[in-house]
């Protein structure tokens, strides 16, 4: 795998190499040595996030600062780019599929490592609010389609028309073509994915998407897959996609990453060797798609990595907010 230069990347990072460090003392010495501990806890809590979201970040921030836990900062945090318009890959105001139709799939993961997934949903703008209504009440872990909406409708969520204006006419020049390609955002704020570290140290995380612009009817991407587009293990990590779901999907990113980084990778390395593993595939038609990741292990270590330019992470830590360009491999 062609990799770039992995101390350039952590001098990229900032906050990055003052936790890091703080890791390789944290491993060196045991969790018992207090000034580690001291150390890695000042790295504490966080909130990540895929593309340049401060508001939706702001949001969970502020629910962890207030005393919140991790699952209610992320769904929150997620709330505020579903019911902005103005994204147009998030909740309402998505682009639609190539019938017209807007189509959400999100899923969120708490620190038992529940989950719950909506995919297929269509008239109700929170859909992660709805994946945790799946995970909290039901012995479900993934609604579809009909059955999503009418179980959210039930839950007292309001169905409401999510195709605006502007997003209704975008897909009718779009129509003219008359070409079937699914857009790819590659430079900006598309599908939202976060992850949170709260004040006690436990983990969660949320995806929400309107999935590929112009998509085939039916399709659904990796963001409401478990393991796919998200994984939460609260004993070591979390990671969380964005991209071309398909792709994303053919390789278990998110799982892979947090497996990568149980076997001791930071999460740099681990997202870096998941897009590895997309770009080195026989045949790989890397050049025309995006795939980005973000991470966190355990100790608040966090790492991005994607195929092209133009990937962001916007993260709130250490009362410090910033966006950051990601490495990337192109
Ligand atoms: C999907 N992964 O449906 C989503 C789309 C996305 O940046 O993340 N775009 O495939």
């Amino acid at each position: 795998m062609k990799r770039r230069n992995f101390i350039k990347n952590a001098s990229l990072t900032g906050v990055g190499i003052a936790v890091g460090s703080t890791l390789t003392s944290c491993a060196e010495n045991t969790s018992r040595d207090s000034k580690a501990t001291a150390i890695v806890k000042a790295s504490l809590p966080l909130v990540i996030s895929t593309w340049d979201v401060k508001n939706a970040t702001a949001k969970a921030w502020e629910v962890i600062q207030t005393g919140g836990n991790a699952l209610d900062a992320v769904e929150q945090g997620c709330m505020i780019e579903e019911a902005n318009e103005k994204g147009q890959s998030v909740g309402k105001g998505g682009l639609p599929d190539r019938d017209g139709n807007v189509t959400l799939d999100a899923c969120i993961m708490n620190k038992h490592g529940d989950c719950g997934s909506v995919v297929y949903l269509q008239n109700i703008t929170h859909a992660v609010s709805v994946a945790r209504k799946v995970m909290e009440d039901t012995p479900h872990v993934m609604l579809a389609g009909k059955g999503a909406e009418q179980f959210a409708i039930s839950k007292g969520f309001q169905p409401e028309e999510l195709l605006t204006e502007a997003s209704k006419e975008e897909w009718k020049k779009w129509k003219v073509k008359a070409k079937y390609k699914p857009i790819i955002n590659i430079e900006n704020h598309d599908t939202i994915g976060m992850l949170a570290i709260d004040k006690n140290g436990d983990i969660s995380g949320a995806c929400t998407t309107s999935g590929l612009a112009y998509k085939l009817a039916g399709r659904v991407g990796d963001s409401p897959i478990i393991g796919s587009g998200l994984f939460v293990d609260n004993e070591v990590g979390a990671a969380v996609a964005t991209g071309l779901g398909e792709e994303v999907v053919k390789t278990v990113g998110s799982f892979l990453i947090v497996e990568l980084m149980r076997q001791g990778k930071s999460p740099q390395e681990a997202c870096e060797e998941a897009i590895g593993r997309i770009v080195s595939k026989p045949n790989s038609n890397y050049k025309n798609f995006q795939v980005g990741y973000i991470a966190v292990n355990k100790q608040g270590e966090t790492g991005y990595y994607s195929i092209h330019k133009g990937f962001s992470m916007t993260k709130f830590q250490d009362a410090k907010n910033e966006n950051i360009q990601s490495e990337h491999y192109i």
